[in-house]
């Protein structure tokens, strides 16, 4: 697909539901007992994995569009699949699933797209073994495919070495089987979606500081989730507009768990002109509109606990850095390196062919904002922040930017492109 730039991006747009979120409720409402009614629910292709890997195992699941409805069969009901598990592209299918896939009484297998097959599993693998999970992965390299035995746990405590939702997720989920208390231990705080949900489905989960632990479950209860919209889909509004001169965008139903909102705090800190209204609760999670103005930025330093609150807004902060003045220092972001393409490899070398002055550092990268960037044919690897966070640099690059594999937005926000057109004047 090809791209220009733009003089102006005005209006209002609805954010489609978090992705996190999405899945989550997915899971959650297939082990629960009764019926789980999720609105807002994201139509993205990882969050459609997830149902498929569901009904697979023999749970009754309505997708409406808007909302998806999960006939629940209860935390010990699920069936044996009788072909693989394809989690497609999705790293948070694979790991989450895993963690209930180690508990069941058959064994099945997990598999998914070429992408998916290089990201590593090991940091799911090694916990759960120590649960007493029994995960092989079938080609030795601790990626997918992976073969699992369902197996009888037992509760750990874990310090995990990375502070990752995924890792976390999957040994909480696998702790709702386990003899025993389960507790992990992160070095920074995580998006904390599942232990909400969990606790919102009626499980017995604590959290102090980094720690969150779970107690055995004798059973889930299905309710109703309102999705708030995704704040990491949200992020290229924001971006957008504060780099393109003359904008004013009202980005509405951005969910803004303090685990998340690390892009606002950037920004904010960058100088952008954002406002934060009607905040509000639902189900547990924290959501506003935003409404973002044009702005004169400034360069700022991002690292340690800030960073698993933005580490998917990472590449389009790297955008926005490049029109900021001064130096962006983005540190600490090692993860980066592990996601659906090496993001830091991919923004710096694509960044620096429009113009950018950026390089790459061992754990992430530094920008010196302020040069002209002009437009070049961008290979998104088909990862889905990729194809999105060049769309917006293209808004302010001089002629035409080209992307191929840009439908890969599918992943996250099939729209993505046609929300964008609707603030073109
Ligand atoms: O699901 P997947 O492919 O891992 O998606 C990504 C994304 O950019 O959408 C990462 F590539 O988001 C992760 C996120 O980076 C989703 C997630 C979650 O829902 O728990 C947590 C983060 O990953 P991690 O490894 O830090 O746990």
């Amino acid at each position: 697909m090809n791209f220009t730039n733009t003089s102006s991006l005005k209006g209002e747009i609805t954010i489609p539901g978090d992705k996190s979120i999405s899945h989550r409720a997915i899971m959650l409402g297939a082990i629960s007992d009764g019926t789980t009614e999720v609105k807002n629910f994201l139509q993205g292709a990882d969050c459609l994995s997830t149902i498929d890997c569901f009904r697979k195992m023999g749970v009754s699941i309505e997708n409406l569009s808007d909302t998806v409805i999960i006939h629940g069969n209860g935390l010990h009901g699920l069936k044996a699949p009788d072909s693989i598990l394809d989690a497609g592209n999705s790293g948070t299918t694979t790991r989450l699933i895993s963690g209930i896939l180690s508990a069941q009484n058959f064994s099945c297998r997990l598999d998914g797209d070429d992408s998916l097959r290089t990201r590593p599993m090991k940091r799911i693998i090694t916990p759960l073994t120590q649960m007493g999970a029994d995960i092989d992965s079938i080609n030795g390299n601790g990626c997918v495919p992976l073969k699992i035995n369902g197996s009888k746990l037992h509760g750990i405590h874990y310090d995990s070495p990375v502070a990752s939702a995924q890792v976390k997720s999957a040994i909480l989920l696998a702790g709702l089987y386990a003899e025993g208390e389960t507790s992990v231990t992160e070095p920074y705080l995580s998006r904390n979606h599942s232990e909400l949900m969990l606790k919102y489905f009626g499980a017995d989960v604590t959290s102090v500081g980094t720690t969150a632990t779970v107690s055995p479950a004798t059973k889930l209860t299905g309710g109703s989730i309102d999705v708030p919209g995704d704040i990491s889909s949200a992020a290229y509004f924001i971006a957008a507009g504060l780099i393109v001169p003359d904008s004013e965008i009202l980005i509405k139903n951005v969910g803004i768990n303090p685990t998340r909102d690390g892009i606002i705090k950037a920004v904010q800190a960058m100088g952008g002109n954002i406002t934060i209204m009607n905040r509000r609760n639902s189900g547990g999670e924290d959501t506003a509109d935003i409404l973002v103005k044009s702005s004169e930025l400034n360069g700022t330093e991002i690292g340690g606990s800030l960073i698993p609150t933005l580490i998917d807004e990472i590449p389009v902060i790297a955008v926005l850095a490049c029109f900021a003045s001064g130096t962006t220092v983005i540190k600490n972001a090692e993860e980066l390196k592990v996601k659906e393409s090496n993001r830091i490899d991919v923004m710096v070398n694509n960044l620096s062919a429009m113009g950018a002055d950026i390089t790459a550092t061992d754990d992430g990268m530094i920008i010196n904002g302020g040069r002209p960037l002009h437009g070049i044919t961008i290979d998104s690897k088909l990862d889905h922040r990729i194809a999105m966070s060049f769309t917006i640099a293209s808004l302010m690059s001089e002629g035409e930017t080209e992307i191929t594999g840009a439908e890969v937005v599918k992943i996250s926000y099939p729209d993505f492109y046609k929300d964008l057109e609707s603030l073109k004047n």
